[in-house]
């Protein structure tokens, strides 16, 4: 038996082939634009730090946008999180690891701290999807599996990407609870679909026709 270690990544992840990750990106500016654009956005600023009816720059509020746009299945940190490595030894990770993945985006979402892209995984992806992944951040609720899936598009300065699969489940427990959100007009193009306002500056598009991206599975090292 060899001594040597598998050395563990930053996370496991679907990462976006550079087409699909450039029209994302441009995907996300539109989003930004029409959403800061609608007459119902621009009347409730006061959770994005503004007064309303202010012109808020959503392009400028979110400085910050990830290198390399991807989906985080697991996060090791190297290896300190707790299950990477039970993670990593699992069959169907070294099995998939370099595989292609289709991703399916159904929702686009914008809160004071970070805007993202809902996912719907397949099964297929689901096997790759750690049993924990919600209870994780959200010990005291439960969801269905992969609800946490997500793109981070961008964040507010000071504000970690980990947050954007919180922001998310926060919809999540709304929707569970019953609450829909507030219609409040529609978008256009390629963001076409219905905009949902959920108080506290959260809101969400989902999409009419999803978009569908390239990608693929393997570790973050950086
Ligand atoms: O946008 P994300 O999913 O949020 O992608 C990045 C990636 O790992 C590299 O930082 C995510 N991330 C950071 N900390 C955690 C954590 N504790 N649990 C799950 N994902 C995390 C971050």
């Amino acid at each position: 038996p060899s001594l040597e270690k598998d050395l563990l990544p930053l996370y496991f992840g679907w990462f976006l082939a550079k087409r699909d990750e450039d029209s994302l990106r441009k995907t996300s500016h539109e989003f930004l634009e029409q959403l800061g654009n609608l007459k119902a956005f621009k009347k409730r600023l006061l959770a994005y730090g503004y007064e309303d009816k202010h012109k808020l720059d959503l392009l400028k509020h979110f400085a910050k946008t990830p290198n390399i746009l991807h989906c985080t299945a697991k996060f090791c940190d190297y290896g300190k999180a707790v299950g990477s490595e039970e993670y990593a030894r699992q069959e169907v990770v070294k099995k998939s690891y370099s595989k292609g993945y289709t991703l399916h985006i159904t929702a686009l979402f914008a809160t004071p701290r970070t805007v993202g892209a809902r996912l719907e995984l397949t099964e297929e992806q689901l096997l790759l999807w750690p049993l924990d992944a919600e209870r994780e951040v959200m010990p005291k609720d439960s969801f269905p599996r992969g609800s946490r899936a997500h793109i981070t598009l961008g964040t507010a300065a000071e504000v970690q990407d980990v947050q954007t699969g919180i922001d998310l489940l926060e919809f999540i427990k709304l929707q569970q609870a019953g609450r829909e959100g507030e219609s409040l007009g529609e978008l256009t193009g390629s963001v076409a679909g219905k905009v949902s306002y959920f108080d506290n500056g959260m809101w969400m598009v989902n999409l009419s026709r999803k978009i569908e991206v390239k990608s693929i599975f393997s570790g973050y090292y950086g």
